[in-house]
């Protein structure tokens, strides 16, 4: 699971350093080379250290945004993502964003200075408890109860990151930098992932043996554990098709022909209807998140008969959120070719029907890749009457032309919003590491500052965060980091002039009763960017979108940041909690009015 990379030595034996010292050549052991935070007298001390021992400070807008940034780096480049603040407010401002890393699986260490431990309880200046705040959105909490521990603990702060792939906190009391100790630095542990138990392994492959129509689910496992040649050779191997899990794109090649495309939300029909088929799933290197897997387009598609083989790395997930007959605690790609070994040349039942199967997998990517053609805008009552008159462009078609001109290589990274979500239909990728989603945290204003991270760990990929307007809101201010820090990138902003997803909710259940979802008296985002010292481009016709999105991705080759913004409809896709909203009851006389009737 754990990338095997060289590491650079830290000070060797036992010696006497200061803790600040201990906890730098702490992280140069680790590897580490750039932190993204904002300055603070609590860690100064430290800081002071960074640019001799070869780490660059990456100096944000909001800790949030360093804190997915953090995450944006460890995701492209499978090593930790490190962020760091003031004690107190710094630090609470961090928590949305490592909650987020949290269920992207993301290995962030984030790292809270402490009020000063003479003083903690007194409720001093910026003081709160960090510990609690926390304890839900990370794997490992390190506090340094003694100066002397620091290499130990931040260093195992490290190790637990990439052995439980989620955030760590290493809590540090702001006087425990200053002061003599005598330790040394611990050389990382790496620990590698098995393959899983024997007789698991000899269930699974008699099950895949004995099915004829065996699907797979290609999890962000794959991603993680840098083994899509595995996956890619066992859905040969069986001739299965291979479905993406929700949001996870990036984790088989689209132009692979068993790809079908992601499932969730906004995903692909053909998966869908493919994996309805299934007699056999296996569920390689994801956790099957609810919402990953709920009906869509109208699709109940989950087959409920069918026997499920899942493997992941965390032994909690498998069978977790639904049934399975076989549990597979493994790395994805080591089971995977353990899988591989046990059925080459084995009698396969779905070698007897394998033509009809491939027949069968052409025909419905084709059906979708036609209905995807034709569906050019949205087709509700709401959606033709907002569009009729509106020289904005359909979003569906924007987000065509983006797909058509992506550059190769090209990093995407998607809000949470109406469009962003539709976008999933049209995001497709031919290698890992290239698909960032504010996954099941599902926060608006994660795309951004996420993608800027990217971009620091692979300066020679196109780098492209998908962004609603009202997410944009949240998040532009970090155009100042990538223009300070010189860190190009291009954000597509979708104007729609609506926190759209949210409003969608009123059109179908709240009898278009808005409130709160319309942004009007927006600046324009172009000139807002230019101000900020980026580039600003206006974005209004479907012709100019592909040429738009290109010059973006070269002008980030010339250090430039772009914002396209695009003018588009108020029409609205399906939207995000159809499963969960209901249609208003009321029982006082005084809200009648807004019953469903
Ligand atoms: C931090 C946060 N606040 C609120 C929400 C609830 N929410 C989900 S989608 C959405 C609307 C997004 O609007 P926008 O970014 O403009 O994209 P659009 O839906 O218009 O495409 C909101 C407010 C959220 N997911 N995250
Ligand atoms: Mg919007």
């Amino acid at each position: 699971m754990n990338k095997p990379v060289d590491l650079p030595m830290p000070v060797i034996g036992r010696q006497k350093m200061t803790p600040s010292e201990a906890f730098v050549e702490t992280l140069v052991a680790h590897g580490v080379k750039n932190v993204f935070g904002i300055v603070g007298s609590a860690y100064m001390d430290a800081l002071d250290l960074f640019p001799l021992a070869g780490i660059r400070f990456i100096s944000v807008a909001h800790e949030q945004g360093g804190g997915h940034m953090a995450d944006g780096y460890s995701r492209v480049s499978g090593r930790h993502g490190v962020c760091i603040a003031q004690n107190g407010p710094g630090i609470t401002n961090f928590v949305t964003s490592v909650a987020a890393a949290y269920w992207a699986h993301s290995p962030v260490v984030c790292i809270t200075p402490e009020t000063g431990s003479m003083t903690l309880g007194l409720g001093g200046f910026q003081e709160t408890e960090q510990l609690p705040i926390f304890s839900k959105i990370t794997k490992y909490q390190a506090h340094v109860n003694n100066k002397a521990r620091m290499a130990e603990l931040t260093s195992r702060a490290f190790d637990r990151a990439l052995l439980e792939m989620g955030p760590t906190q290493l809590n540090i009391p702001r006087d425990f930098f200053y002061g003599d100790i005598e330790c040394e630095v611990p050389r990382p542990i790496a620990i590698e992932r098995g393959a899983g138990g024997e007789r698991s392994l000899d269930e699974a492959a008699d099950l895949l043996a004995s099915a004829q129509f065996p699907v797979i689910i290609a999890g962000g496992g794959i991603v993680m554990g840098d083994t899509q040649a595995d996956a890619i050779a066992l859905a040969e191997l069986l001739h299965a098709p291979v479905a993406c899990s929700y949001l996870h794109n990036d984790t088989f090649p689209s132009k692979h022909p068993l790809w079908c495309g992601p499932l969730g939300y906004q995903g692909s029909k053909a998966a869908m209807k493919l994996l309805a088929k299934a007699d056999v799933v296996l569920a390689l290197g994801t956790r099957l998140g609810p919402f990953g897997t709920l009906p869509q387009h109208g699709l109940d598609y989950w087959p409920k008969q069918a026997k499920v083989v899942q493997v992941d790395a965390d032994p909690k997930m498998l069978g977790l959120v639904k049934p399975i007959s076989v549990g597979i605690c493994a790395d994805a790609g080591a089971a995977a070719r353990a899988l591989v070994a046990r059925l080459s040349g084995k009698t396969l039942a779905s070698q007897a029907n394998r033509a009809a199967r491939a027949a069968t997998i052409n025909d419905e990517k084709r059906a979708w890749e036609s209905e995807l053609d034709g569906w050019t805008h949205e087709k509700d009552a709401w959606s033709l009457d907002v569009s009729r008159d509106s020289s904005a462009m359909h979003p569906r078609q924007m987000l065509r032309e983006m797909e058509r001109a992506m550059p190769e290589g090209a990093m995407v990274s998607t809000d949470i919003g109406n469009i962003c979500s539709v976008s999933n239909s049209y995001l497709r990728f031919d290698r890992p590491r290239s698909m960032f989603a504010a996954m099941s945290f599902g926060n608006c204003g994660y795309a951004f500052p996420t993608i800027v991270g990217a971009k620091v760990a692979a300066p020679d990929r196109p780098a492209i965060a998908y962004v609603g307007d009202g997410a944009w809101g949240m998040s532009f201010g970090e155009l100042q980091t990538c223009v300070r820090e010189e860190i190009p990138v291009t954000a597509v902003v979708f104007n729609n002039g609506q926190w759209g997803a949210e409003k969608k909710n009123h059109v179908d259940f709240y009898k278009n009763r808005f409130v709160g979802v319309n942004l009007d008296k927006q600046p324009s985002w172009a000139a807002v960017a230019k101000a900020m010292g980026a580039e600003g481009v206006r974005v209004e016709k479907v012709s100019d979108v592909g040429p738009a999105l290109r010059a973006a991705a070269a002008a980030q080759r010339d250090g430039r940041t772009t914002v396209l913004e695009m003018m588009v409809t108020r029409e609205l896709g399906d939207p995000f909690r159809r499963d969960a909203l209901a249609l208003p009851t009321r029982h006082l006389a005084k809200y009648k009015s807004t019953a469903a009737s």
